[in-house]
């Protein structure tokens, strides 16, 4: 950030930095002494699994997006309510956020080598990048040696996680918040290359946009039509599956954003991305360049988002059991 820009923002300044200053204290190959085998343990594990349920990878690299930007990366997504305590986990904005008991899984195994060693927190980032390359999407680094964190707020998923109906200076906002930039926000979004949603998430764009039975002027019409005849065929529907990226939502592809320019963007945050010319910037590179370049892009915007306010050195803890804070 340069220092004009730092003048008018030095709220975003100081976050910027201290995010910044975090990141240099992750370290690729944290465990190597602590617990050499730990990030083959999980590899193995998702590399056994996630070919028998590819659907899992998204959800699972989603759940960093929702750890991350959420107290950042510290698990905090991953625990449970107390008697007193309402978590993010049972936020509305983790409407099917599914793979919890996958990191459980990889959480026994870890416990079992090496007993309080390994993070949740490393966990989460490690398993959604192996997820990811199993199934053919691009590959990033994951220094690790971040801990958990103790708290967890369903009122702060609510207020850090943008929603499926904001517009672009919100979701610009909110990355923003997190040291994440245009050019983040629209690789980030990228990941709706893969995985689904609910028929919920974008019924007011095709039934009822502004309560006079309208739909989103910023949809294309006959994709509109479609949704409502074959797949979202009443208003409240809310059970129906439906791909953001439909006949490629298994592969991490530039589709995605082929769709944006189609009008096609199945969320208001989506279709939002063709609004703002920075944004429309990022968008043409991408489909002007290979998919590679779009998987050399996403991994440095991966990177920069798993350093999100990472805890390090003595703060927060190792948790023993990822949903419960250690006693
Ligand atoms: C830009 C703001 C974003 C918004 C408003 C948003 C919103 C949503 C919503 C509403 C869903 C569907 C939930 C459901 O109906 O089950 C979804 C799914 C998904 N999101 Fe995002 N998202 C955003 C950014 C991201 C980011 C940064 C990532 C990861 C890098 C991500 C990864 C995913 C994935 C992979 C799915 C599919 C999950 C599945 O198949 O279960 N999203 N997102
Ligand atoms: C956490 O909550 C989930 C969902 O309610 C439950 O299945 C799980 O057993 C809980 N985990 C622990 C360790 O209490
Ligand atoms: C659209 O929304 C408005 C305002 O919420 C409501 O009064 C109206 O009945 C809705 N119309 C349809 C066709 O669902
Ligand atoms: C997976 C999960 O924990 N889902 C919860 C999300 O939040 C709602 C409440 O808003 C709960 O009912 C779900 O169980």
């Amino acid at each position: 950030m340069g220092k004009k820009t730092c003048f008018g923002k030095i709220i975003l300044c100081v976050l910027a930095f201290l995010i910044g200053s975090t990141v240099a204290d992750l370290k690729l190959g944290f465990y190597e002494k602590s617990c050499p085998n730990a990030e083959k343990i999980v590899l193995a594990h998702v590399k056994k699994h996630i070919p028998n349920v590819p659907t899992l990878a998204a959800p699972l690299l989603r759940m960093t997006f929702h750890d991350c930007f959420v107290r950042g990366c510290d698990a905090s997504v991953l625990l449970n309510d107390t008697s007193n305590n309402q978590a993010e986990r049972n936020a509305r904005p983790n409407l099917s956020l599914r793979g919890y008991d996958f990191i459980d899984e990889v959480k026994s195994l870890l416990e079992a080598e090496c007993p309080g060693i390994v993070s949740c927190a490393d966990i989460i980032s490690l398993v959604a990048r192996d997820s990811v390359v199993t199934t053919g999407g691009p590959y990033w680094k994951v220094p690790t040696g971040r801990r958990d964190g103790t708290i967890s707020r369903a009122s702060e998923a609510l207020n850090n996680l943008p929603g499926a109906n904001e517009n672009f200076n919100a979701l610009k906002t909110k990355f923003e918040l997190k040291g994440l930039n245009i050019k983040d926000l629209v690789l980030l979004s990228g990941a709706h290359t893969i995985g689904i949603t609910h028929c919920n998430t974008f019924t007011n764009r095709i039934y009822n946009f502004t309560g006079i039975g309208d739909q989103d002027p910023a949809l294309d019409n006959d994709y509109a039509v479609n949704l409502r005849a074959n797949k979202c065929k009443t208003p409240t529907d809310s059970t129906t599956i439906v791909e953001m990226d439909p006949s490629s939502s298994k592969n991490f592809d530039l589709s995605y954003y082929k769709l944006l320019v189609k009008r096609r963007g199945l969320f208001q945050s989506d279709a939002t991305l063709i609004t703002d010319s920075s944004s429309i910037a990022v968008i043409n590179q991408l489909l002007k360049k290979s998919p590679l370049y779009f998987f050399a892009e996403f991994a440095k915007s991966m990177e920069k988002m798993g350093a999100i306010g990472v805890k390090i050195g003595t703060d927060g803890q190792i948790r023993k059991h990822c949903a419960l804070v250690n006693r």
